[in-house]
């Protein structure tokens, strides 16, 4: 119920949807074209961005958003270490860039999210530190080309959940379990590019004005379910240190800090444990059965708005950078609910914007309903619906997105 109090936010704020390549584009070789998700979808076509960003350009236009964050498929720019980029590919994400332009819509552009061209997959990944020297010199290219056009650069999308899904969940390609040597290796590498991309783009990126650059931290908050238990407490602990805080210090720990201009946040709720085992959907646990707990979900994951009130203070005290949400969603076919979680972490934004926290922008995860990963297109994130069943992949508005629109277009909440 609306109290009829409007919450604005400051001009020139951002407000944007995201995307990935592997999750919208189709037509993409990777690692991820021969794998077959839980509902046995695969990414091979999905939305067919690839080739309707045009249209999907004018969507985000009648959404009055003037950002959009997306990514960058190396596997389609680089078919070898070292190789020159390719032109029509490159010409393809110029053009794209182009349009936004036309409509006045502010790109950030992501280097890396969830995958790799196959030759770098052959020679194991991100566990090889050969891997660190070849992205630098697809970015240095990257970079020369596009710096004209993007001045928001996001490094690497939640490198923690790439690492974690990868290497020890096996949920994500190569699906290995429990290797954690492998994924502190993954971290570290990323890491080391991180702090080398982030360098060059900073002395190398004009668009205009200064460019600006950092990861796409996810940050869950991991709890007890039983605040006493010390199962369930120190289950939630491993965790906070392994996912926030070793991957935090790896990236923007000491001196380190000074690779990046800004930090990105991707935040969607808490994970809470209880007798071992992490009390959300996407673990298994039916959202039903959560309900009876007393959780609020989504598909996913608890919600907590709350907690979005806590990092944001957190992280601009801790590293003193100025932040952007480069993602925050829900997944559920309840509109009402999607829209009132929507309202709850933008207004625990605002307040934390009003307490001093400088955020320049908010992108809306996602865009489309798209390809989920390892749970295939189970997952509606969507602002837009696009109906899989129909070869032409109509879209179509869900209330959300109006809701969405008018927030865009007055730059302010109703609470
Ligand atoms: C991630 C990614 C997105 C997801 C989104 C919803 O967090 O895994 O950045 O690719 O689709 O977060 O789970």
């Amino acid at each position: 119920m609306s109290k009829g109090k409007v919450l604005s936010f400051p001009p020139g704020f951002l407000w944007g949807t995201a995307t990935a390549p592997t999750q919208v584009e189709g037509y993409i070789e990777n690692e991820w074209t021969p794998f077959i998700a839980q509902d046995g979808g695969t990414c091979q076509v999905s939305c067919d961005h690839y080739h309707r960003y045009p249209e999907d350009i004018e969507w985000m236009s009648r959404l009055g958003t003037n950002a959009y964050r997306f990514g960058i498929e190396w596997s389609r720019l680089q078919s070898a270490p070292c190789a020159p980029l390719n032109q029509p590919e490159l010409a393809r994400y110029i053009h794209l860039l182009d349009c936004l332009k036309a409509k006045d819509i502010t790109p950030m552009v992501v280097l890396h999210h969830f995958s790799n061209p196959p030759w770098i997959n052959a020679a194991g990944g991100w566990t090889n530190a050969a891997t660190v020297p070849a992205f630098v010199d697809y970015v240095t290219k990257l970079v020369a080309a596009l710096k004209d056009r993007v001045y928001l650069w996001n490094t690497f999308n939640e490198p923690d959940t790439y690492a974690c899904v990868a290497y020890l969940l096996g949920g994500f390609p190569p699906q290995r379990k429990w290797q954690l040597g492998q994924f502190r290796q993954v971290i570290a590498h990323m890491a080391q590019a991180h702090l080398q991309v982030s360098r060059l783009i900073q002395r190398e990126g004009r668009a205009g004005r200064k460019p600006e650059v950092g990861i796409a931290k996810n940050w869950t908050f991991f709890h007890a379910y039983q605040r006493f238990s010390p199962w369930d407490r120190s289950t939630a602990w491993a965790c906070h240190y392994t996912f926030n805080k070793f991957v935090l210090d790896a990236f923007l720990g000491g001196g380190r800090r000074q690779g990046s201009t800004f930090i990105g946040l991707n935040y969607y709720g808490r994970v809470r444990f209880h007798h071992f085992r992490a009390m959300i959907p996407a673990s298994g646990t039916p959202v039903k059965t959560l309900r009876d707990f007393g959780f609020v979900c989504d598909d996913m994951v608890e919600r907590y708005a709350e907690g979005m009130g806590k990092i944001l203070p957190y992280l601009h005290q801790k590293f003193k950078l100025p932040i952007y949400i480069t993602e925050h969603g829900a997944a559920s076919d309840d509109e009402t609910f999607r829209k009132r979680d929507l309202q709850a972490n933008l207004a625990a934004l605002h307040r934390a914007m009003a307490g001093g926290v400088e955020v320049r922008g908010f992108f809306y995860w996602s865009l489309l309903d798209n390809f989920e990963w390892q749970f295939g297109y189970t997952k509606k994130f969507g602002l837009l619906g696009v109906d899989f069943s129909d070869a032409n992949l109509p879209r179509t508005m869900k209330p959300l997105a109006e809701a969405y629109a008018k927030i865009c277009r007055l730059n302010s909440i109703d609470i």
